[in-house]
């Protein structure tokens, strides 16, 4: 069955030209997944269409009502039989990353609410969230990027969303290494050469290289990725019945 993901937000039309283009558009029309679009405005409890109120206790902005978000997430929960993953994307949660994404593609339905303003009056956090979870240490104008940017990473990892599963599993933050460097036509540009290694042919030489290049750029430009990797393979190795727990740069 599809995934069902719902987004409410202040602002449903930002979200046209994701659902239109690529990997999420033919998703959605081979039916792996169906997203909907519910405006938090339409649940306002007044007729001025209020959603945002001054913080207690003073202070700059506007805080996001409960009654409002409160009201679109049960709407929403009651349109399917399954009750949805609620997910709130906010500055204060847990940083996205592909372990996260490879659980949230997990579940059958989930409900993602981007918020606007200086932040959400902390009951929705408290009563309605099942996670919160934030892009990193930056700050957007609300939460309708990042319900983007995870709606995306979701929806690539559905089987039957992207045309070669292989190019979904290779993949850097898969392997846990960057990856290795690639070149296309022409073997020479500005003055800068393919690897003459690429054009050799020799398919173990080409493995062996674009390894270690993977390697050595995570070393480099990821320590964080290169002390888990090590750790990783360091304990698979020893795990293996040979023992084996040697690694190659000693670096
Ligand atoms: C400058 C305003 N802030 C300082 C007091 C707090 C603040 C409130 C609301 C900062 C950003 C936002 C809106 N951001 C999001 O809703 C958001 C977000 C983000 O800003 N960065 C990374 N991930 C996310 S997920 C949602």
């Amino acid at each position: 069955m599809a995934m069902r993901v719902d987004i409410l937000t202040l602002f449903p039309e930002m979200f046209a030209p994701v659902l239109g283009t690529s990997i999420v558009s033919r998703a959605i029309d081979a039916g792996v997944v169906a997203v909907h679009l519910t405006n938090i405005r339409d649940f306002a409890p007044d007729r001025y269409r209020k959603v945002d109120d001054a913080p207690y206790g003073g202070g700059p902005g506007m805080v996001m009502m409960c009654p409002p978000v409160f009201d679109a997430v049960e709407h929403v929960q009651a349109r399917a039989a399954a009750p949805g993953r609620v997910v709130l994307l906010s500055p204060q949660g847990r940083r996205l990353d592909q372990p996260l994404v490879a659980r949230l593609a997990g579940c059958d339905r989930l409900i993602l609410v981007a918020g606007r303003y200086e932040g959400f009056d902390d009951r929705i956090r408290r009563g309605l969230a099942d996670e919160e979870v934030s892009l990193g240490d930056f700050v957007l104008s609300g939460g309708e990027i990042a319900a983007m940017a995870l709606l995306d990473a979701v929806v690539r990892l559905l089987p039957g969303a992207v045309g070669e599963p292989e190019s979904v599993n290779e993949e850097s933050f898969s392997t846990g290494l960057l990856e290795y460097p690639q070149y296309t036509r022409p073997r020479e540009y500005r003055g800068m050469r393919v690897p003459e290694v690429l054009l050799s042919g020799e398919h173990a030489r080409i493995a062996a290289w674009r390894a270690e290049q993977a390697r050595e750029r995570t070393r480099l430009r990821r320590p964080d990725l290169w002390d888990a990797w090590q750790r990783r393979s360091r304990r698979s190795a020893a795990d293996a019945p040979d023992g084996d727990d040697r690694q190659g740069d000693p670096s």
